[in-house]
């Protein structure tokens, strides 16, 4: 038996974080489909493991996480020995928390609809009004990670981070999505580099339902 258990399902971007990083790091571990068509995240046992009954959830050991963001922080801490992709230095670190702190409050809450609207909306019930002015929106975020990639070559500085894992996730939906894009130089030659990595080509990269 692994050390590691992951719950969620393969489709869900908070999951693909998680086995993104198992991948890149080669941390072996044992998963359970839940979310969605798979039930299991609104059990009294899930319950007791995440409150909140959403994926992902790991259990490393006794440890019980949730919160896609603190799973990859703690996974990167135990497993990172190049001490590169969450650097244990505040003044490293500083920048890559600023991303993910981003992704949450700017970036996901406007991709979210779009991709909502566009991929698990019936298309006789799409608002194409309203996802036409949440993809401009979504644009104009993304201009903003363009201008950072103008300057470094990842998100926060000279390496891939954990900055860069869960913006790849928004950019590929972004990239896959039936949408007009604006031409985001910066944003391109940096995804072109992402999808060299290995948990993105086995966890990221599937089309999107
Ligand atoms: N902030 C949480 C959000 C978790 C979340 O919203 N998960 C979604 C999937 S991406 C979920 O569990 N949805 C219900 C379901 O799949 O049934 C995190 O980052 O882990």
């Amino acid at each position: 038996m692994k050390n590691l258990h992951i719950w969620g399902r393969l489709n869900s971007i908070n999951v693909q974080k998680v086995l993104w990083l198992c991948e890149d790091l080669k941390i072996p571990f044992e998963r359970t489909d839940a979310g969605m068509q798979f039930g299991v995240n609104k059990t009294q046992s899930y319950l007791q493991l995440n409150p909140n009954g959403l994926v992902p959830v790991i259990k490393d050991n006794e440890l019980v996480l949730w919160e896609s963001h603190a799973i990859l922080r703690y996974l990167s801490k135990k497993h990172d020995v190049t001490d590169i992709l969450y650097p244990k230095s505040s003044h490293q670190s500083a920048k890559i928390d600023q991303w993910l702190d981003w992704y949450n409050t700017t970036a996901w809450p406007v991709m979210r609809p779009l991709f909502w609207g566009l991929i698990r909306t019936k298309p006789e019930e799409r608002n194409l009004q309203e996802l036409e002015k949440t993809r401009v929106q979504m644009s104009s975020i993304l201009k903003i990670l363009d201008y950072q990639l103008k300057s470094t070559p990842w998100v926060a500085g000279d390496h891939f981070t954990l900055a860069d894992l869960p913006l790849a996730l928004i950019a590929f939906r972004w990239f896959n999505l039936p949408i007009e894009r604006e031409e985001y130089q910066h944003l391109s030659r940096w995804f072109k580099q992402i999808e060299l990595r290995p948990g993105y080509r086995k966890y990221a990269s599937a089309p999107l339902t």
